[in-house]
């Protein structure tokens, strides 16, 4: 419905930019994918040319402790960070941070999962040893990753929020409008 809305008002309202802002088309790793080895860099793929000096890619793991990574390298519309160090097993968060082509800034984020069978976790699970068996399966699982899970949720509502006031904004401007010129139109 939001995309069938966009192109209408792209098509209503000839003078405005349509669609100007910047947006992730392609990530690798991929969202909320999960990898058997730790990747070696992270890239990203936009759909309009990057600016290098104001595109930023973070990387976070499940305590939001930056990763170490290079400075980003952006080539068009692609930008890429290479990992210092292999990453551990856990679940990561990729944030990036671009400027559109109208100069707003662009933000987002999304999370990936590393699961090498043959690495140590960065959380390893204790084994319980018999006089605490009970509590401890309980206690086991982290809370963290579900933490960084309703990180990205509410950043990702955040900026839909935002799009839709500016859609209802747009929505009421052309309300205006066409009551202002209905109005003229019987007067005259
Ligand atoms: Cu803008």
């Amino acid at each position: 419905m939001l995309p069938a809305l966009a192109a209408l008002l792209a098509v209503l309202l000839p003078g405005v930019p349509a669609w100007a802002h910047n947006a992730l088309a392609e990530a690798n790793p991929a969202k909320n994918a999960t990898l058997k080895k730790s990747p070696a860099e992270v890239k990203l793929r936009f759909l309009q040319k990057l600016k290098p000096d104001y595109t930023t890619i973070t990387v976070s793991d499940a305590a939001k402790a930056k990763v170490e990574t290079s400075a980003p390298k952006v080539d068009g519309a692609t930008g890429v960070v290479s990992l210092v160090a292999p990453l551990a097993n856990g679940v990561y968060t990729v944030a990036y941070q671009v400027v559109s082509t109208d100069g707003h800034t662009v933000k987002g984020s999304y999370r990936f999962t590393v699961d090498d069978p043959s690495a140590a976790s960065s959380s390893p699970v204790p084994v319980p040893s018999p006089s605490e068996a009970a509590p401890t399966p309980a206690a086991a699982t982290s809370p963290t990753p579900a933490t960084a899970v309703e990180t990205v949720k509410k950043s990702e509502e955040s900026s839909n929020s935002t799009l839709y006031g500016l859609i209802a904004g747009v929505v009421v401007l052309l309300a205006a409008g066409a009551a202002f010129l209905f109005i003229r139109r019987r007067k005259a």
